[in-house]
């Protein structure tokens, strides 16, 4: 029992200790995985090694190699929210909403990190959680998903005592936080023995391979781990060169574009599993869900910029499409980034920090700067009453009295999301033709709305507003 006076371990201690302990179990499990954590750390060190004022911005080298992002795939709702219990506990809450039937697939998506801007300093790890369409399935192969889920218990019982422990007393001990990473951790473990049988997964495969991935086995592994880069193009180029499979693209922007987001993956592993039979025998067979990926984070965007860039990503997929036609692999991913570059040259208006905060289209940090030794202390430049805040803002960046950094984009890119699913299915897997996205069902599940990912990185801007302009006129 716990006295008033016992301190609780706090959320992003939880969350740093879970994340660790998440790491180590996928690079036992998918030891690729722990190999390219080695080709990231050298290029990171490298790269840290050549530009050191990169620590002060980034952390040390250990803290850049920490960040990461999983994916896991859920069947329910009330898996969905009790989901949401277990990553609040860790300070991670549900951030956007990504509609996936876009690209063919039955799922909705949010991402679950940390919200403020110190708890993303002190430990980012985040899951982008997808839940399943049941809504978008056929009658018959809904009511057989449903069925099937209703069978499993993707989270241990000790789990579910802890959370109704955390609840009560609003925190958790040193050991029972121990206890809870243990135990939560079994729900994202692979497992080798499926739910279902086998010809039930490859009827669920042929409409579509998250539906097998999902409803077909007693938990939703953790299907990757993220690390982030430095040099994205370099990881992907040295990647290849040391024989990991990895799909052709870069995605996203194209290199000198310093928005949002690139990724690139490993191809998903094909891993043997065993599937139970009515007879209680075993069949083996194979399923492929697991990959590695790794990404660059760069400046967060606003709606406007967005929308060019969803216009722009959009083109360039669909010539990426038609290119993949009339060219082999190799010429394929030489061309894609001339292509990828053509286009957004075309379209994409800024391609600088500075001429994405000047053209309004990034969102930013200012800090105050103390005026350099020997300079005039010159008061703040003279602006017209009706200047915005943010004009205020950057009249001082241009005076030389404050800087403006890159606030971090830190959620996902629904078309590059899209494009990571579909570049690890299965070749068997059909697709599904509705397109629909549907927030409320999944806000209904979830038990709450998600956030706004534009308000949070709006709210960073203008709080460094606020707290500048408050120390120029002090
Ligand atoms: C999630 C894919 C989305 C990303 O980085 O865009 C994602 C999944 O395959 O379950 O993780
Ligand atoms: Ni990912």
């Amino acid at each position: 029992m716990t006295s008033p006076t016992t301190t609780f371990v706090p959320s992003h201690v939880i969350r740093s200790e879970f994340s660790a302990a998440m790491s180590a179990m996928y690079r036992k499990e998918v030891p690729l995985y722990g190999q390219l954590l080695e080709i990231v750390r050298e290029i990171n060190a490298e790269i840290l090694r050549q530009h050191p004022a990169l620590e002060d911005e980034l952390g040390s080298l250990d803290r850049v190699g920490q960040e990461r992002h999983g994916a896991i795939r859920l069947g329910t709702g009330d898996e969905l929210r009790t989901m949401a219990e277990v990553f609040g506990i860790m300070g991670m809450y549900p951030v956007g909403y990504y509609d996936l039937s876009v690209a063919g697939l039955p799922v909705h998506s949010t991402a679950f990190r940390p919200v403020e801007k110190d708890e993303l300093a002190r430990n980012p790890f985040r899951v982008f959680t997808s839940l399943l369409r049941a809504d978008l399935l056929d009658p018959d192969v809904r009511d057989e998903a449903e069925a099937t889920l209703a069978r499993r218990d993707i989270f241990t019982p000790a789990l579910r005592e802890l959370l109704s422990l955390h609840s009560k007393q609003d925190g958790f001990t040193r050991e029972e936080a121990d206890w809870f990473i243990r135990e939560a951790l079994e729900t994202f473990r692979w497992q080798t023995t499926a739910l279902t049988s086998r010809s039930f997964y490859e009827r669920m495969l042929r409409v579509n391979s998250l539906l097998a991935d999902i409803v077909c086995f007693r938990g939703p592994h953790i299907n990757h781990l993220t690390p982030r880069v430095l040099d994205i193009h370099r990881v992907h180029q040295t990647m290849g060169t040391m024989g990991i499979e990895t799909i052709p693209e870069v995605q996203g922007p194209p290199e000198q574009c310093p928005i949002l987001l690139k990724q690139t993956s490993f191809k998903a592993l094909n891993e043997e599993i065993r599937f139970p039979e009515k007879d209680g025998s075993h069949t083996g067979g194979k399923h492929r869900a697991r990959f590695g990926e790794i990404e660059l984070r760069e400046c967060a965007v606003t709606p406007r910029a967005r929308e060019i860039y969803d216009y722009l990503i959009a083109r360039v997929n669909r010539e990426a499409k038609a290119l993949k036609n009339e060219v082999d692999e190799r010429e394929y991913r030489k061309a894609y980034p001339d292509l990828l570059n053509r286009i957004f040259r075309e379209g994409f208006p800024a391609w600088s920090h500075e001429e994405l905060r000047l053209q309004g289209l990034g969102y930013f940090h200012y800090h105050w700067t103390e005026p350099e030794s020997g300079s005039e202390a010159s008061s703040s430049p003279k602006l017209p009453e009706e200047a915005s805040p943010k004009d205020r803002a950057d009249a001082l960046v241009a005076a030389g009295r404050a800087r403006a950094t890159p606030v971090t984009y830190e959620d996902f890119l629904p078309v590059s999301a899209a494009g990571i699913f579909n570049s690890n299915l299965d070749e068997k897997s059909g697709s599904i033709d509705r397109e629909a996205p549907n927030q409320s069902i999944f806000e209904n599940a979830l038990g709450r709305a998600v956030l706004d990912p534009f308000a949070l990185y709006h709210r960073e801007e203008d709080e460094s507003i606020r707290r500048l302009l408050a120390a120029c006129r002090g």
